[in-house]
């Protein structure tokens, strides 16, 4: 079924100013054109000086909470319910957790949201070899349902609602939650919440999946059976825009690329004999919001009229309920710096307002101290007052959609809306998102749209305040919460041990035998299972091998993209004399330098990385991109194969402590001592030191201009040759 293109608002693109303003415009501006003052978005929208009745001469009356919702989806929105407060956390153990959780509630937090650890994520329980750097680090470790209880000891799941981002192992995960409503006496009828459940952009941008697409969309349609039927309450899936912001694309990328997400959801749903009315009531959304301001409010209203339209003209849904978009937003990650950390603070303050603007159901603040490490109390209560003083002092919320009527917002709302169908209607010629992720197409622009961002700011295009302009001379380092992570991986183990020796092992082998059946045959339903195999004491890692037997673990292609940083970088002469070192370092040792950038441990956050790949190659480097998932033994292999020059790791799950000494052991030990190791990434200032006494040779924290950072590796380089 091909998607109908969408007609009901002609917009015009042509730049016209009202003939009175243009007048009175030129003669402040001493006789110039005022199209000078156009500022080209990122979306490729240009953005006006003024906008008149003119801007909207299409115009339609709309209303919040009447078809097709641009002004919210409910019409009194926040003069009756205000959004949840729904902070994302998780750290260590489920004690520690549900400790830090119990105690922001009691602060004024209205709904929870779980960050689970990396190897949970990708379906390791925590004794397995290939998570020693991750468990626990940059989420709570979950193994057993015993953790789990004890993760939502004291919480009445019948009474709150709790957000789970998990897409990999999501179903030994939602199985545990749904049994432990059980075991705390809830009807499952009863549990409220979310579960991410969105795979499709793990494949573009998070990269936490487990395995290869096509079961992988069988999981979700099972999961959206099994609810639709049993869990009334409960939201199905949470198609994510947001990690595509924080991997580079921009607001018509993000939103184009979110929506094609969930209508191939709807018809994956379709195609296993579910009625949209079934399902499309419970799908919910996830945007980044950041420093784009207006375009921000008004990537909000386009996603609810064009989720609207769609579904209307595509599925001819029963229910109002279909169609209406509901959405949690969060601050943007990637908008923080390492730099002048406090003006963070402001940063998410005005994200947060756009997101209130912008009619969210839900929302998360980040905290200031978030591109050096996980948040401390401190800064997750100046996280959460944030939200606290805009819904309590500023009146904010007495009003549903005060941008409504605006000729500028409604004229953004407008373009946005087009520029997004574009694209929409790019990806259905590839025959539809699967197809398109598939083909690698929205990886590929969002990865060439971070390229053209850091350019935009490695050459000051674009402000960062205290990071390329305003930086302070000295800066003085921030408090960060530190995790033993050994600590955290032997309790977990002794945990595991401990469910193993008491379960019923027979009951558990054939629950894990059941899930095995079903993936070969492709009978049954597989949450329906999960669950079963979590009364039977089942562990996150044996239901996830149980199904990996037959559908194997996925590996991503990848590759990379090339003459976006370059196309977009303004200092010409800057650029080229990195280039004229580079041309000069090969006529001297007879080859390009080469640098393999890789990951190591369960961290798919690959941004930092890419962005590098693709600066280092358009500044003349050989640039080689190691798979996900590699162990310091298997970079060390790579690096000696490819015989580079440097290797260079990024790392923003906190992993750099454990896994960097073993890089540098493992290079010695494969005869590659004199390779140069760099690294960069979410590393707190305070661990600079304990990664130079390691051989770590050069760190390079969030904000280091990629040029900068080619001219330290190549002094390094020489030194070494040389
Ligand atoms: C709302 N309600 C109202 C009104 N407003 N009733 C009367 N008048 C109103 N004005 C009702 C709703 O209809 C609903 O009931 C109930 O109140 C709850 O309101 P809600 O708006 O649905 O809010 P909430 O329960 O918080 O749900 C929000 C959504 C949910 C729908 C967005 O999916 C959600 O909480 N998502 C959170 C996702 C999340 O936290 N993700 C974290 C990602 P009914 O339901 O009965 O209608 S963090 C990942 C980032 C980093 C990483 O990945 O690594």
């Amino acid at each position: 079924q091909n998607l109908q293109n969408l007609t009901s608002r002609e917009i015009s693109n042509k730049i016209t100013f009202d003939p009175e303003w243009e007048k009175e415009a030129k003669k402040e501006l001493k006789g110039k054109d005022p199209e000078k003052l156009v500022w080209l978005s990122p979306e490729s929208i240009e953005v006006k000086p003024v906008y008149g009745p003119n801007d909207i001469p299409n115009y339609k009356k709309e209303f919040p909470g009447i078809f097709p919702f641009t002004r919210g989806p409910k019409a009194t929105m926040y003069t009756v319910k205000k959004h949840t407060i729904r902070q994302y956390a998780g750290f260590s153990t489920a004690e520690e957790s549900n400790a830090f959780y119990r105690k922001n509630l009691a602060a004024g937090q209205t709904g929870l949201s779980v960050a689970f650890s990396l190897s949970t994520h990708r379906g390791y329980d925590s004794d397995h070899p290939r998570v020693s750097g991750d468990v626990g680090m940059a989420g709570v470790a979950i193994d057993t349902i015993e953790d789990m209880k004890k993760l939502f000891d004291g919480i009445p799941l019948n009474k709150m609602s709790v957000s789970m981002t998990m897409n990999g192992a999501v179903l030994p995960i939602l199985g545990m939650f749904i049994v432990t409503g059980e075991e705390q006496g809830v009807d499952k009828k009863l549990l409220s919440g979310t579960i991410q459940n969105d795979i499709l952009k793990e494949f573009m941008v998070r990269n936490t999946f487990i395995y290869p697409p096509l079961p992988s969309m069988r999981i979700i349609s099972d999961i959206m059976g099994y609810l639709s039927k049993n869990m009334p309450k409960y939201n199905s899936i949470s198609i994510s825009g947001y990690h595509m912001q924080e991997a580079g694309a921009d607001n018509a990328l993000e939103l184009a690329f979110t929506l094609a997400d969930g209508i191939e959801y709807i018809r994956a749903a379709v195609n296993a004999g579910l009625d949209v009315d079934s399902v499309a009531p419970r799908f919910s959304f996830f945007f980044g919001i950041g420093m784009n301001f207006y375009m921000e409010v008004a990537k909000l209203r386009a996603a609810r009229r064009l989720w609207a339209e769609l579904v209307k003209k595509n599925f001819s849904p029963k229910k109002e309920r279909s169609m209406m978009l509901r959405t949690h937003c969060q601050t943007s990650g990637w908008s923080l710096t390492e730099q002048d950390p406090y003006n963070n603070i402001i940063r998410t303050t005005v994200e947060a307002m756009a997101s209130m603007l912008g009619g969210t159901q839900s929302l998360h603040t980040n905290s200031f101290d978030e591109a050096v490490g996980l948040p401390t109390e401190f800064s997750a209560r100046i996280a959460r007052n944030t939200q606290l003083i805009l819904q309590e002092e500023t009146h904010i919320c007495n009003v549903a959609d005060p941008w409504g009527g605006s000729f500028m917002m409604e004229k953004l709302t407008d373009d946005l809306c087009q520029k997004a169908m574009e694209i929409i209607n790019e990806i259905e010629q590839l025959g539809g998102m699967a197809k398109a992720v598939e083909s690698g197409m929205p990886k590929h622009r969002i990865e060439e749209a971070a390229a053209r961002k850091q350019a935009r700011i490695d050459s000051g295009l674009d402000t960062i305040v205290g990071v390329n302009k305003f930086r302070l001379e000295k800066e003085d380092p921030l408090e960060v919460r530190v995790i033993d992570n050994t600590v955290v991986r032997e309790s977990q183990i002794k945990g595991i041990e401990k469910v193993r020796a008491e379960r019923n092992s027979e009951k558990a082998k054939k629950a894990l035998e059941a899930l095995t059946e079903s993936a070969r045959s492709g009978n049954g339903n597989l949450l329906e299972l999960s669950v079963e195999a979590a009364r039977a004491r089942c562990t996150v890692g044996e239901i996830s091998d149980a199904l990996a037997k037959v559908w194997g673990r996925f590996q991503l292609k990848d590759s990379v993209v090339q003459g976006s940083y370059a196309g977009e970088y303004l200092n010409k002469k800057e650029f080229q004399e990195i280039i004229d070192r580079v041309d000069r370092f090969k006529e001297k040792y007879g080859r390009r330098p080469r640098i393999l950038v890789a990951k190591m441990g369960q961290d798919g956050h690959d941004r930092g990385a890419k962005v590098i790949a693709s600066g280092f190659s358009d500044l003349g480097f050989d640039v080689d991109v190691g798979p996900l998932f590699q162990t310091p033994d298997e970079v060390a292999r790579s690096a000696v194969d490819s015989d580079v020059h440097v290797v260079g790791i990024s790392s923003l799950a906190a992993g750099h402590r454990t896994l960097m000494p073993q890089l540098v052991k493992a290079l010695k030990k494969e005869g590659a001592g004199s390779v140069v190791v760099i690294c960069g990434g979410v590393i707190p200032i305070q661990d600079y030191q304990f990664l130079y006494d390691n051989g770590v040779n050069l760190v390079f924290g969030p904000g280091t201009k990629i040029t900068k950072a080619a001219n330290d590796v190549l002094d390094m380089i020489e030194q070494r040759v040389d």
